[in-house]
């Protein structure tokens, strides 16, 4: 495998997939070495197949909104990779996505749901609609009629949906509601649903959770802890919330939460009623950061900056791909920052990740950092099949436990001369494993 070759072969076709080539060129990037050692993978064209989703869906979705209007979106999903077990991946609603977005997303999930060690293929989809300022009312009858048109692709042994950006707990009762009225049956579909009808305790919180897990191991291999060190978070969604929640607990101080429209510096950390109302603006479907800082007068909003203009040892990227650029890098790197853990997906550039990997920094990408998401989806997948519910501390510790694992494999994989590749390590990890059951398999 020549990855130049593959990149220009894929630019061609794809040239304006810009996210979609950016995911693919890092993975390939990482296991040029190890792929070249092993003619098998050549001979059966790993990645050439590996490189294209088994399908994709694209559909109409046709809904009325509050004034009696009628609204016309783009729905996706993309079936990537079911080498290892039925497609898995959240739904993203932003008016961003397009299939650059759910292809780079889907690619990403099929290395993460292997790290996890669940038997989880990749999935990804979502549609550009924007939920910011939608009624209620509006947000249930676009989910209707989004499902409508889903509902004969999925199912709990075939392709399992969740939340991503845009979808939480909300958007999955009723996504799961007109599921169930179609398909005239209850089963786990859905992962995120609701605690009294199949949810499974700490799914709301894992992949903060688990991310700050993942951050403790990678501290502890360094010889440091997280007590008393200065946390910047970027976002304020759920991934933010969970992180936030975690680090407080763990007795880190968590200095910045941010939006699109700027950054709250926070000098005292975080506290209960600063965790809550976290909950309180997302649920108010207004995708603004400023308000925490008028309800927190301690809190100092800046506007239209991001989180990384606040001084920290580690920076934990937890709203978007792309939020952290080479400039940022370079100005956390000045500031004294050490360490830098993606939570949401390809948040850091290429460029970013260089420096922080130049500058000896602690780095680990999200497809090892964020997989405690849909490692508890996984979970919620395995309790829904058995018709039982695990108590919180039982998911937490199999949570626990495979974030650890992730961590070993990413050591395994990842280090040389006693620093830590952790990006080479995670896409070795993950592809080893999806590489074997292919070949295993046969050409399909
Ligand atoms: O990016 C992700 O891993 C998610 N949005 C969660 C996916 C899932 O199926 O729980």
């Amino acid at each position: 495998m020549k990855v130049d070759d593959i990149m220009a072969r894929l630019a061609k076709k794809y040239g304006q997939e810009k996210e979609y080539l950016q995911a693919v060129k890092e993975v390939l990037e990482s296991i040029e070495g190890v792929y070249n050692e092993h003619p098998e993978f050549e001979n059966a064209k790993i990645v050439e197949r590996l490189v294209e989703p088994d399908r994709i869906f694209t559909f109409r979705v046709t809904w009325v909104d509050d004034k009696g209007e009628i609204r016309t979106n783009l729905g996706y999903r993309v079936q990537f990779n079911c080498a290892i077990g039925p497609y898995k991946g959240g739904l993203r609603f932003h008016p961003s996505v397009n299939l650059s977005i759910l292809k780079f997303l889907g690619f990403e999930q099929i290395f993460k749901n292997a790290l996890t060690s669940l038997p989880m293929g990749g999935g990804k989809g979502g549609s550009d609609f924007d939920p910011k300022g939608k009624s209620d009312g509006e947000i249930m009858r676009f989910c209707q009629a989004f499902m409508l048109e889903l509902w004969r692709n999925i199912g709990p042994d075939t392709d399992v949906p969740a939340g991503d950006i845009g979808v939480g707990g909300r958007e999955i009762g009723y996504l799961f509601g007109m599921y169930k009225k179609l398909a005239r049956e209850h089963t786990g579909v859905l992962t995120g649903k609701g605690l009294a009808w199949g949810g499974s305790l700490v799914r709301p919180e894992a992949t903060g959770f688990g991310a700050l897990y993942f951050v403790q191991h990678m501290l502890h291999k360094a010889e440091k802890s997280i007590e008393g060190k200065r946390v910047a978070i970027s976002g304020f969604g759920n991934v933010a919330w969970g992180a936030a929640e975690k680090a407080t607990q763990l007795g880190a101080k968590v200095v910045s939460l941010s939006g699109p429209d700027g950054v709250v510096e926070i000098p005292d950390g975080m506290n209960r009623e600063k965790l809550d109302y976290m909950l309180e603006l997302r649920a108010s479907n207004r995708d603004i950061i400023a308000p925490f800082a008028t309800k927190f007068p301690e809190c100092k909003f800046v506007p239209n900056k991001k989180a990384w203009s606040v001084k920290c040892d580690i920076a934990l990227p937890c709203a978007f791909q792309n939020e952290l650029g080479g400039d940022d890098a370079r100005e956390l790197i000045a500031n004294g920052t050490w360490c830098c853990a993606e939570v949401s997906n390809m948040g850091c550039t290429p460029e970013a990740i260089e420096a922080f990997q130049k500058a000896k920094i602690l780095f680990a990408p999200g497809k090892a950092v964020n997989a405690g998401g849909v490692a508890t989806s996984g979970l919620e997948m395995t309790q829904n099949a058995m018709h039982i519910s695990w108590s919180a501390q039982e998911v937490d510790s199999k949570l626990h436990d495979i974030m650890k694992n992730i961590h070993e494999a990413c050591v395994k994989y990842g280090e040389h001369d006693g620093y830590i590749n952790y990006v080479k390590g995670a896409n070795i990890a993950g592809f080893m494993k999806v590489a074997h059951a292919m070949l295993e398999q046969g050409v399909i």
